[in-house]
């Protein structure tokens, strides 16, 4: 491994900060010395695979979305990161070898241009990064000067107590609801990461800014968006960790007291808690005192909380997800377990959501369902796969898939268009459970090339699309998204190759709102009622955690006829996404199965026979492998797996470098794999442990239960249920007269 000595200067500055401590004498521990004078890394990891990224992720490590085809970019907080990550084998480069340092010089470098740009052609015209009460300041301005355009929402409140804010954008938005479609964007779900706050905040600007301004290019286009649904933005998702990143507390000590290298209040104010990715819970469950979460003793601000963007439901303590409190990806005590996430899933369930965005950095790409790699065999036996909607040919004949929508977005901001599992599995993120739970489509958006929370000029450049990407920063993901993505659509016609490219995040936005009230990729219906009659639609339906436990979503939304008697209800599909298309992929009860443990000496194999005495569908099979160390288990070694056929010849290999490696065998053309006895060759390529474990079972795909059990929406008037509805992504349904 390369090491880059960090500077001694800024080393003995954050030694001397410890005298001048700004933590109350008692409040909590402080860290020890040791971890205080390491400084914060950002460093590229070697990892030529999938399942190298994984395995760092699993270690509890601070993980970034910025990898290629041989590398993950890694925060490492604390020397206990860096000897885990070499305990481990890991080689590595430094690629930022100070943060806080880096910190300082951003901070400089800010405020140089704030100074020498007074205004600047984000719409709101800032030129600096905003502190959490601006947020709500400006929300509040913006409401005030434009009454029947804009409101504040409250969701819900923070660990700490501080108000989950966000703005609703649409013509007539004080007025009851009337069925339009809503398009929902987050902002700040992992503290660190500010510009994913800025933009959704600039872009609020920028739709009431575009609908006032009869001259402004986009007038038209967001009067329209305005008119047939809304806009809800939450810049801010996790407020108390995103105000202890900005500012260490209350107060932004960087704009009270000068910084400079030789301030060391600066190096134990904000840096203290600027690289922080979590929200504010102390102690799993326990609500706490404002201002805990600063004092907290913890490197960077890395250890304490829960993970956000782990803590949402449906497949929840799944891959990709800690259950180590301490972890990077803790994934808290339960689904939903924390007030951020409850409050987000409330706002998805009482309202129709047909498109969602969650912003978060850094990386450049726009990530959709699914989490996991879909060979994954999730909870209910049966591989994750792809998601139903990835592919949608709608009406007009084009591909309104995710997939597609995707591509738009990615060819506005020069991003790479992948699926979240791509670079690292991950379960219990916002979109995941949203489009699970609801059919809507949801995006994560990694802003930016190469930082967290880069200068401000770059924030501004994302937004406005000033920014030059050639693929990606630097096209290293190309390869990844070719083939995951590549052949995913083929036969749908693509849509708009006609529109321009290079519009920024901005117009990415405006495209991900164009398809929120696009028709062709929500449901809709019209029926007749009194004006002023309450329709409310609803449906209940299970999806389970990762362990199986069946979990519960309920959606309920309502809307009030206007005095035309008429209405038209945009309305995500009746039946959840993956209702369908995982009974058609059930696996049945194994016709063969074996279990077994072996020993395969270093860089020697060992092999197991799997007899199949009817023709079957698919081999599947895993092997293991865990070694102590320290009294730990420790979980990575490389064991390698082989299918051999009845006659010897290799069907099938698994050869990624990881706590497990997994195959899964089908006849290419779908025909019955022979019976007879199989192989399963294990060989051992790295020496550490010989013991591994397998598993391995024949199954056939079984046919659904029944052909199709739907799910409608129950749809109520004033409160009496008035009939049932099956409403498919497209369609339009008349439900005539319904009171
Ligand atoms: O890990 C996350 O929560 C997101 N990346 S970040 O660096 N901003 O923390 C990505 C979530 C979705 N991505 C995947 N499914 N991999
Ligand atoms: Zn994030």
């Amino acid at each position: 491994m390369s090491f880059r000595p960090r500077s001694t200067v800024v080393a003995l500055l954050a030694v001397a900060a410890l005298g001048l401590s700004l933590v109350p004498a008692g409040a909590l521990p402080l860290v020890t010395t040791t971890e205080q004078a390491f400084a914060p890394q950002l460093v590229t990891v070697d990892a030529p695979t999938r399942a190298h990224r994984n395995a760092i992720a699993d270690l509890g490590l601070d993980v970034t979305e910025h990898a290629g085809h041989d590398y993950v970019e890694v925060v490492l907080h604390s020397a206990a990161d860096e000897a885990l990550l070499a305990a481990n084998g890991f080689t590595w480069d430094v690629r930022i070898g100070d943060l806080i340092a880096r910190e300082m010089e951003r901070i400089e470098l800010d405020a140089a241009f704030a100074a020498a740009n007074p205004v600047t052609d984000l719409p709101s015209g800032r030129n600096a990064y905003r502190v959490l009460a601006d947020f709500g300041n400006e929300i509040d301005q913006l409401a005030a000067d434009n009454p029947d355009l804009a409101k504040r929402i409250t969701i819900g409140t923070s660990v700490e107590g501080r108000d989950l804010t966000g703005i609703e954008i649409g013509v007539d938005v004080n007025e009851p609801e009337d069925g339009r479609p809503v398009f929902l964007m987050f902002g700040a779900h992992h503290a660190r990461e500010w510009p994913s706050a800025e933009l959704p905040m600039e872009f609020a600007h920028d739709l009431i800014d575009a609908f006032t301004d009869s001259t402004h290019p986009d007038h038209a286009r967001v009067v329209d968006l305005l008119t047939r649904g809304r806009a809800i933005i939450v810049p801010v998702s996790n407020p108390d960790g995103y105000d202890a990143s900005r500012t260490s507390g209350a107060v932004d000590l960087n704009t009270v007291v000068p910084q400079s290298l030789y301030n060391p209040v600066t190096i134990l104010g904000t840096p203290g808690n600027a690289y922080k990715r979590k929200n504010c819970r102390y102690v799993d469950g326990q609500s706490q005192p404002a201002g805990t979460c600063v004092l907290a003793a913890s490197p960077g601000g890395l250890g304490i909380g829960v993970d956000l963007n782990r803590n949402y439901g449906g497949l929840w303590g799944g891959p990709g997800a800690s259950g180590e409190s301490t972890s990077a990806t803790y994934r808290g005590p339960a689904p939903f377990s924390e007030p951020e996430t409850q409050a987000i899933r409330n706002l998805i369930s009482t309202r129709q959501v047909t498109t969602l965005i969650s912003n978060h950095t850094f990386s450049n790409l726009i990530l959709r369902p699914v989490g996991v790699n879909p060979a994954t065999v999730g909870p209910d036996g049966s591989p994750i796969g792809f998601a139903p909607d990835e592919c949608f040919t709608a009406a007009d004949g084009h591909d309104h898939g995710m997939q597609a929508l995707g591509e738009r977005m990615a060819a506005q901001n020069g991003y790479s268009n992948q699926f979240g599992w791509e670079l690292y599995d991950t379960t219990g993120t916002t979109e995941d459970y949203s489009y699970n739970a609801t059919g809507g489509y949801g995006y994560t958006f990694e802003i930016g090339a190469h930082e967290f929370h880069p200068p401000y000029e770059e924030v501004i450049a994302e937004y406005l699309g000033t920014t030059s990407h050639a693929t990606n920063v630097d096209g290293d993901n190309a390869a990844e998204l070719t083939t995951a993505a590549g052949d995913a659509c083929e036969g749908a016609a693509p849509t708009h190759t006609d529109e321009t490219v290079g519009g920024g995040n901005r117009e990415a936005y405006l495209i991900a709102f164009e398809n929120a009230v696009n028709s062709a990729t929500h449901a809709v219906l019209t029926g007749t009622a009194p004006a002023g009659a309450e329709i409310t639609v609803s449906r209940t339906g299970t999806f389970p955690l990762w362990d199986g436990t069946p979990f519960e979503d309920t959606v309920t939304t309502s809307m009030t006829v206007d005095e035309t008697g008429e209405f038209t209800y945009h309305v995500n599909p009746s039946t959840r996404p993956f209702v369908d298309s995982r009974k058609a992929s059930q696996l049945g009860e194994p016709v063969a199965e074996l279990q077994a443990t072996g020993t395969a000496p270093p860089l020697r194999s060992s092999t197991q026979t799997l007899v199949i005495d009817t023709p079957v569908d698919l081999i599947r099979a895993t092997v293991s492998t865990s070694f102590p160390v320290d009294g730990q288990a420790v979980r990575y070694n490389e064991m390698h797996l082989q299918l051999l056929g009845p006659n010897g010849q290799p069907l099938a290999s698994a050869t990624e470098f990881g706590p497990t490696n997994s195959l899964l065998y089908s006849d290419p053309e779908g025909k019955k794999l022979p019976a007879g006895t199989y192989t399963l060759r294990v060989s051992n390529s790295l020496a550490v442990t010989s013991q591994y474990d397998l598993e391995a079972y024949a199954q056939d795909v079984v046919a659904p239960v029944t052909t199709r059990t739907p799910e409608m929406w129950t749809v109520s008037c004033d409160g009496v249920e008035v009939t049932r509805v099956l409403v498919d992504r497209g369609e339009t349904v008349d439900l005539n007269t319904v009171c």
